[in-house]
């Protein structure tokens, strides 16, 4: 089952039902269940809870998804990222390809990413908090002292605050190379700031999905009529498990409203591709739907 957040002016944010190309309000059937992103993360048996709201809703008024999928207006409905109290967390060099590209691009600093990638534990990092996440058709940021930026389209997992995978989205942990590169330590600088994350622009309930190593992450990149980078990635592809992930983020961690997991990139363009204003960045899980943001500087 397929849900989202998204903007209504006369009640603000609104959770639906996605059945389609219709999108249904759940709190209009059930209030308690859906009155709230950070409760709902919270409950046992969302997925029983959705079945029975979505039967009631599906015979109401739905509103296309269509109209929701642009650019946020405070006047108009449309869609928000799926994210209010919660931290976003990321997991770093999970995929092959993103250990390559590091250690290419590290100043010195190569060995590290070899080494995380092989560890028992993890690269984690805080990506950050919803104020600097862009929900979908909002823009995503590059810094303006940095000169080679990338996304990053990730699948994102959605966990309750006792760490129980509640549900899957798209994610883009959007990072600056030459900052990174430069020394690991400024990882901080090239991966946390206003902007630097997408999420969205709908999730898909983690019991809808019956083998998670089988999705399939899209990146495309569009400059004008152009498309100067596109490429894919196997969930399978990544080298650790997401409950591995999930058990080291939730040692010596509370998350009360739960907390939104990255789970690494797999998909690096060129060295010679940088992200520019202008660009729209195009992150699909045909399962999940299409993550779209334009860049701005
Ligand atoms: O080590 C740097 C971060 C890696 C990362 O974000 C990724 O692999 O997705
Ligand atoms: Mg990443």
């Amino acid at each position: 089952m397929k849900l989202c957040r998204y903007w209504l002016p006369d009640s603000g944010p609104t959770l639906g039902l996605v059945d389609g190309s219709l999108v249904y309000n759940l709190a209009d059937a059930d209030a308690e269940t859906f009155g709230s992103f950070s409760r709902m993360l919270g409950l046992e048996n969302l997925p029983d809870r959705a079945e029975r709201a979505a039967a009631r809703v599906r015979s109401r008024a739905g509103l296309l998804w269509n109209d929701l999928d642009v650019a946020p207006d405070v006047r108009k409905p449309h869609l928000l990222a799926p994210v209010t109290k919660q931290e976003v967390w990321a997991a770093g060099v999970t995929y092959f390809r993103s250990r390559e590209a590091r250690m290419e691009e590290s100043a010195g600093g190569g060995s590290f990413y070899d080494k995380v990638y092989y560890s028992d534990r993890p690269e984690l990092f805080l990506k950050g908090t919803s104020n600097r996440v862009a929900g979908p058709n909002a823009a995503i940021r590059i810094r303006k002292d940095s000169r080679w930026n990338v996304p990053e389209p990730e699948l994102a997992l959605l966990l309750g605050p006792a760490g129980s995978l509640v549900a899957f989205t798209a994610g883009n942990d959007v990072s600056s190379r030459d900052i990174e590169g430069e020394n690991p330590l400024y990882l901080p600088q090239a991966k946390v700031y206003k902007g630097s994350c997408a999420l969205g622009p709908a999730f898909v309930l983690a019991d809808s999905v019956p083998d998670v190593q089988a999705l399939i992450i899209e990146l495309r990149i569009r400059r004008g009529s152009t498309i100067p980078f596109e490429g894919s990635a196997r969930v399978a592809q990544m080298k650790r498990t997401l409950k591995d992930l999930v058990s080291y983020l939730f040692r010596e961690q509370e998350f009360p409203y739960g907390v939104l997991l990255l789970t690494g990139t797999g998909i690096v363009p060129p060295d010679d591709f940088t992200l520019m204003p202008g660009d729209i960045v195009e992150i699909t899980i045909p399962e999940i739907g299409t993550l779209r943001n334009p860049v701005a500087s």
